[in-house]
């Protein structure tokens, strides 16, 4: 099973699962759309490498069967080395600033200091997208796990950041889904693309 490779080698360990999800898939009950899962493993970073050099399409899928087989073999977020980056977002949209639907957007971030509590939160983002739990589901792009040695974060990525109540709705129901009471705040990637330090949220909630 793929959930047995080492953790030097998650983004193989995915695409040999996605192989075999390809080969064992009977039925299949349709989602709305389209989703990928992505996968950037930063922990060792080439020096010079810009910024993306080191991402990853993983696998892409369209119904109930085929996330719940890749789901079931591959690492839970919690199990990926620092500096790795775990997404899942809409098919053709890119977990880049760069990207068209994302350019103008921006990201509620959660952070979370126990990695059980990571993972938990992770699949029920994954399966509140899949099952279009939003109301605003157009505005979303997708979803990023990102465990870092100061504290693991999700990122739930949206279009359209300048839309205020679209973002506060957003962030309410996501925090629901999470089951999350603490603040959360959302930030334009505009804001990060110009100034990399940048550290100021637009909205919480
Ligand atoms: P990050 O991985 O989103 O944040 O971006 P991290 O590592 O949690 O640290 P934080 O404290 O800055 O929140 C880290 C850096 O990677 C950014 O400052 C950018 O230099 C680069 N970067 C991240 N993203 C998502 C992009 C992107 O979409 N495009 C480009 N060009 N650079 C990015």
């Amino acid at each position: 099973m793929a959930g047995d490779v080492a953790v030097e080698s998650p983004a193989a360990a995915a695409m040999a699962a996605a192989t075999e999800v390809g080969d064992s898939i009977e039925q299949s009950h349709m989602l709305e759309r389209k989703w990928t899962f992505w996968f950037d493993n930063q922990s060792r970073p080439k020096q010079g490498a810009e910024w993306g050099s080191s991402l990853r399409k993983v696998y892409t899928f369209d119904s109930v069967e085929e996330f719940w087989c890749f789901y079931d073999q591959i690492l839970k977020p919690s199990k990926l080395p620092a500096n790795a980056d775990f997404h899942l977002f809409k098919a053709r949209v890119e977990p880049k600033w760069e990207d068209p639907e994302c350019a103008n957007g921006g990201k509620w971030t959660v952070t979370s200091s126990r990695k059980t509590n990571l993972d938990t939160m992770w699949l029920e983002t994954l399966m509140a997208l899949i099952g279009e739990q939003f109301e605003e589901s157009d505005v979303i792009c997708g979803v990023v796990a990102s465990l870092r040695q100061r504290q693991d974060k999700l990122a739930l990525w949206t279009k359209t950041a300048t839309n205020e109540a679209v973002q506060m709705s957003i962030g309410r129901k996501w925090k629901e889904i999470i089951d999350v009471t603490d603040k959360i705040s959302f930030s334009f990637h505009e804001d990060l693309r110009r100034e990399k330090l940048a550290k100021s949220s637009r909205y919480s909630v």
